[in-house]
C-alpha cells in the first residue's frame, strides 16, 4: 500500500519536473520575441510562418519592409502582389490561405499524403492532416447584414460585404448547393458578367452568386433581381474554389 503511494508521488514529481523543463525551453526561445531585422515580424514569424528573411527587413526588395507588407495584406516574398495573389510554392493554394490553413507556403504537399495543398482544399480535404475525412465547404449569406463568408471546415477563407435581391425580387432563402459554374454570363442589360455560381433555379430562372460591375451597393442596399452580388476583387477566388460539393446557406 505504502509502495503504491510512493510510486504515485514519484510519478507526480517527474510529471511536474517535465512541465517545468518544457516551459523553460519554450519561454527561452528568443525567436518568439526577437525581431532581429526590426521589420515588425518576430524571427519566429519570419522562419515558421511567412518564410521571409529574419535578417533582411525587405525580403522581396520592393522598398516595403516585411511587417508593413503583411499588415497591408501584401506578400513580403513576391514583389507587388497581394497575399492572395501570390502562390509562392505553386501548389494551387495562395499564400493568404496557406497561412489561414496553417500549411507551409514553401511546401507543395504540407501533410505529405501525395496530394498538393491546393487540390486538397478544392476537394474538401485537410491539407495539414493526411487522413481522408472530408471537410464541409460552405458559403453563408446573411441578407440582413449584407454579409457573405465561406469556409473549409471551421476555417473562414474570406468574408465580405455583398448586395442581394431588392424587396420586389428577393434572394431565395434556404439551403442549396452550387449546381453550375459559368465563367461568363449575359444577364438582361448586363452582358459579359464574370464568375457566376448557380445555386438554384425557380420557374426556369437561375439564381447566381456573381460579380456586378454596374454598381457599388455592396454592404449598403439590396438592388439585384434575386442574385447575390459580390465585389469584383472577391469573386474570382470564390468562383475558383467553389464546386458542386459546396453548400450554400442563405438566411
Ligand atoms: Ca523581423
Ligand atoms: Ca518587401
Ligand atoms: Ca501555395
Ligand atoms: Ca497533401
Amino acid at each position: 500500500m505504502l509502495k503504491k503511494k510512493y510510486l504515485i508521488a514519484i510519478f507526480i514529481i517527474v510529471f511536474l519536473i517535465t512541465i517545468v523543463i518544457a516551459s523553460l525551453v519554450f519561454a527561452d526561445n528568443p525567436d518568439v520575441y526577437k525581431d532581429t531585422d526590426n521589420d515588425g515580424l518576430t524571427d519566429y514569424q519570419e522562419k515558421a510562418i511567412y518564410q521571409t528573411s529574419w535578417n533582411n527587413s525587405d525580403t522581396d526588395n520592393d522598398g516595403y519592409n516585411d511587417g508593413q507588407e503583411v499588415a497591408n495584406n501584401y506578400s513580403p516574398k513576391q514583389k507587388y502582389l497581394k497575399m492572395y495573389e501570390a502562390d509562392t510554392d505553386n501548389d494551387g493554394l495562395n499564400d493568404e490561405w496557406e497561412i489561414k490553413l496553417g500549411t507551409n507556403l514553401m511546401v507543395r504537399d504540407t501533410d505529405g499524403d501525395g496530394f498538393l495543398d491546393g487540390s486538397e482544399v478544392y476537394n474538401g480535404y485537410s491539407p495539414t492532416d493526411s487522413g481522408t475525412i472530408k471537410l464541409e465547404k460552405k458559403i453563408e449569406v446573411d441578407i440582413a447584414n449584407f454579409n457573405l463568408k465561406y469556409s473549409l471546415g471551421n476555417i473562414i477563407l474570406d468574408e465580405f460585404k455583398i448586395s442581394t435581391g431588392k424587396p420586389s425580387t428577393p434572394t431565395p432563402r434556404g439551403e442549396f448547393h452550387i449546381t453550375q459554374k459559368f465563367p461568363i454570363k449575359h444577364y438582361y442589360g448586363y452582358p459579359n458578367t464574370p464568375w457566376n455560381l448557380q445555386f438554384t433555379k425557380r420557374n426556369g430562372l437561375g439564381y447566381y452568386i456573381h460579380t456586378a460591375y454596374w454598381h457599388e451597393k455592396f454592404g449598403q442596399e439590396n438592388v439585384s433581381g434575386g442574385c447575390v452580388n459580390v465585389p469584383q476583387e472577391k469573386m474570382e477566388r470564390l468562383y475558383s474554389w467553389a464546386n458542386e460539393e459546396t453548400k450554400v446557406i442563405i438566411k
